[in-house]
């Protein structure tokens, strides 16, 4: 039979998942025609922790060195959104906020290790009772699986993945699969894709990537990548936080925190394959002998360089930052390889003209600016999160978008695309103006943040609970809960965000304008969590509040 689309999308909307009605066949006398569903097909590609610092599309010099060829595809097919930040930069928060187009406070999810009612709203699964075909593979990390959540197909890791012979979760149990996480997330995506796509429904699929998340282990084709090459340091690597009392709470140094066993691989001695400080072992006893034996084998003649070298504590420094970009950035190669696996797949199969593809990640990361690796803080590297978008025809290729989005606003974008009507409850806004042309007169100018989890002790990075504002030109920071301090920047002198000014007499009119207009974003966006805006700093009713809410954020507004 042929297929013809014949009518406009949304009359399907609500019958999809019925069989065809007799009213979607038209007599005619060429041959029997059946209505085709013709909305776009999304294929939203997220990774964990991707910097857009390590993604070529987005200029920066490390993008250079170790260029995302595949990524960037999505770039010159497209567009690069130059201003997109999370709402707050963590994992689960952040996939919850995707899902709802709802902020942490709205959402009830704030911290990590809460569990996401599966059965609230998202927008996969309401795309699905419209009559798309959804799915999900790789890292989901909301809470054991997404049962529940009407997403009809997927197969998740285990909570936060493991690199080598993951456990997958699927409707019919666990079970673990031999290989690489991100090749197995790439062919079940691909398999799905091929096999279980149906053609005469538009579809979701979203691949979720655990790279190039903590404790950074590339496939081992890549392992060797980049090993030898000089990355170039951050001009703030061995930062002092001055006058930034949260900045120097934290622990999150690549120096200092960073585990030299278990995330850096370093070994004890030269000749020696023991690695140092390696609490978790599970990571590396789940690799075949094989894969142990090839992976360390290939890091054993660096190991024993460095081993055999007298440094000195900042060679030693700067030596583990080159050996945390061999190992980020090798994670990525195998991410950018995933996605030109898709693109390719859509360039075969034809389906390419009638694909929105996006790429993101949960949040940035940091790649040794203040020395850190980790997110958290509302500082620039973590507040920011790649977003690429394409669909050929309808937004423009190679185009570059100014306009501040946030992660919030995914949700409107796909639901405005898929043709259904926008949420009351959603607190962001289609993307599809800003991408196509430009945005409404109206768009946002500032965004807002607010980050939650406070927890000192083994990779928990103690980064104080703190909610801000930016706009173009300046970023106005106030943390509560441990360390109470209001910092402000001026990001065009200080893209580094390394004079806080807060006390500088020029600002004070800055400083009080976004106060005020800090203090509106917190009732536009409903967020009474924290101390208020105006409270003073030291005042016991907002340390009080301050601390109970930084502790206890999982009570918050949970609906
Ligand atoms: C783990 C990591 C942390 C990381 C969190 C959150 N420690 O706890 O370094 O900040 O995940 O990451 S680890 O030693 O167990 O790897 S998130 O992406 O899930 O939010
Ligand atoms: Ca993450």
């Amino acid at each position: 039979m042929k297929k013809v689309a014949i009518i406009a999308p949304l009359a399907l909307v609500g019958c999809a998942t019925a069989p065809p009605s007799t009213d979607a066949f038209v007599s005619s006398t060429v041959a029997p025609v059946v209505v085709v569903d013709k909305r776009p097909n999304i294929i939203f590609i997220m990774s964990d922790d991707h910097a857009q610092t390590a993604i070529s599309a987005y200029g920066t010099e490390i993008g250079k060195i170790a260029p995302t060829p595949n990524i960037d595809r999505i770039a010159r097919n497209g567009a690069v959104f130059e201003n997109s930040y999370v709402t707050n930069s963590l994992c689960g928060p952040s996939r919850a906020t995707m899902l709802t187009g709802m902020f942490s406070h709205m959402h009830g999810f704030t911290k990590n290790g809460q569990a996401f009612d599966n059965a609230s709203w998202n927008w996969v699964r309401e795309l699905g009772n419209s009559g798309y075909q959804t799915a999900l593979f790789g890292k989901w990390h909301l809470n054991y699986s997404p049962e529940g959540s009407g997403i009809q197909t997927w197969a998740v890791l285990d909570d936060q993945g493991k690199y080598y012979n993951p456990d997958i979760i699927t409707p019919k149990g666990r079970q673990v699969i031999e290989g690489y996480a991100t090749d197995i997330t790439t062919d079940l995506t691909i398999d799905w894709l091929t096999h279980q796509r149906k053609t005469d429904q538009p579809f979701v699929l979203m691949m979720h990537h655990k790279a190039p998340h903590r404790n950074f282990m590339p496939a081992i084709r890549h392992i060797q990548k980049y090993i030898g090459t000089e990355f170039p340091i951050p001009t703030n690597y061995f930062d002092h936080y001055d006058g930034r009392p949260a900045a120097a709470a934290q622990e999150m140094t690549i120096a200092q925190d960073m585990y030299e066993g278990h995330d850096l691989k370093m070994t004890t001695k030269e000749g020696s394959g023991e690695l140092r400080f390696n609490p978790w072992t599970d990571d590396f006893d789940r690799m075949t002998p094989a894969q142990r034996e090839a992976y360390f084998g290939a890091l054993q003649p660096s190991n024993d360089a460095m081993n055999s070298a007298d440094m000195s504590a900042r060679e030693m420094a700067i030596w583990k930052y080159q050996r945390y970009m061999d190992e980020y950035l090798g994670t990525v190669a195998a991410v950018d390889e995933s996605v030109g696996r898709v693109l390719d797949w859509l360039e075969r199969s034809g389906e390419m003209d009638n694909t929105i593809v996006v790429y993101t990640s949960d949040q940035g990361f940091y790649l040794g600016e203040h020395g850190w690796f980790d997110k958290r803080f509302m500082y620039e590297q973590s507040l920011r999160t790649p977003f690429l978008m394409q669909y050929p025809g309808h937004i423009p290729a190679g185009s570059r978008v100014e306009a501040p989005i946030q992660n919030i606003d995914y949700a409107a974008t796909f639901l405005d695309y898929a043709k259904l009507p926008p949420r009351a409850e959603i607190q962001g806004r289609s993307l599809r103006a800003a991408a196509e042309g430009p945005p409404p007169a109206d768009w946002r100018d500032a965004i807002y943040y607010h980050y939650y989890e406070y927890v000192r002790g083994p990779g928990n990075h103690a980064v104080s609970a703190h909610y801000g504002i930016r706009s173009d030109k300046y970023k106005l920071i106030r943390f509560y809960g441990h360390v109470n301090a209001w910092e402000f920047y001026d990001l065009a002198s200080d893209p580094d965000e390394m004079h806080n000014l807060i006390d500088d007499p020029a600002m004070q009119s800055q400083i009080d304008a976004m106060k005020r207009h800090l203090a509106d974003l917190r009732i536009h966006y409903r967020d009474n969590s924290g101390p208020a805006v105006a409270e003073p700093l030291a005042s016991p009713a907002a340390m009080a509040r301050g601390q109970r809410d930084a502790e206890g954020a999982a009570g918050l507004h949970h609906h």
